[in-house]
């Protein structure tokens, strides 16, 4: 039983208001609502990854918190890369749907070709990551390159 539940006392009284049982407690559970949207820890992460690594080589972790329960839908965090910069159709990177961990998923990162990905230039768009809960909505926080 949570600290916080809501406690009530009832008890049966006849019709001259006469107690006729012990009293009983009631408990009362909050029901939580999707009212939260998840948000991210930071505007900014920074991760590095050697050149030439493998694919499936770990290069950060992105991180959001949800207030809603996050036992249910409507607190569960789930992530997803949108767009990446340079933009490339077949993309660099991968992330861990639920625990937004990024990896590589293709060979080919050449420092001296492009010594800083998923940095904003002016003629590339920017890079997008999302979370969004997984309750109804969906509610969602937007993460864009600098
Ligand atoms: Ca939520
Ligand atoms: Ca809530």
């Amino acid at each position: 039983m949570a600290n916080n539940t809501p406690e009530v006392k009832a008890h049966a009284v006849d019709m001259n208001g006469i107690q006729v049982e012990s009293p009983i407690d009631l408990y009362i559970y909050v029901i939580d609502m999707n009212d939260n949207r998840p948000e991210f820890h930071n505007q900014v992460y920074n991760g590095s990854v050697p050149e030439g690594s493998k694919p499936g080589t770990h290069v950060m972790r992105v991180t959001a918190h949800d207030a809603d329960d996050d036992t249910t839908a409507n607190g569960i965090v789930q992530y997803r890369i949108l767009s990446e910069t340079p933009h490339n159709p077949s993309h660099m990177f991968t992330i861990n749907r639920e625990t937004g961990d990024i990896v590589t998923v293709a060979a080919g990162l050449d420092r001296e070709n492009k010594p800083t990905l998923n940095n904003w230039s002016p003629t590339e768009p920017k890079p997008r990551y999302l979370c969004t809960d997984t309750g109804n909505g969906p509610h969602a926080d937007l993460l864009t390159g600098l």
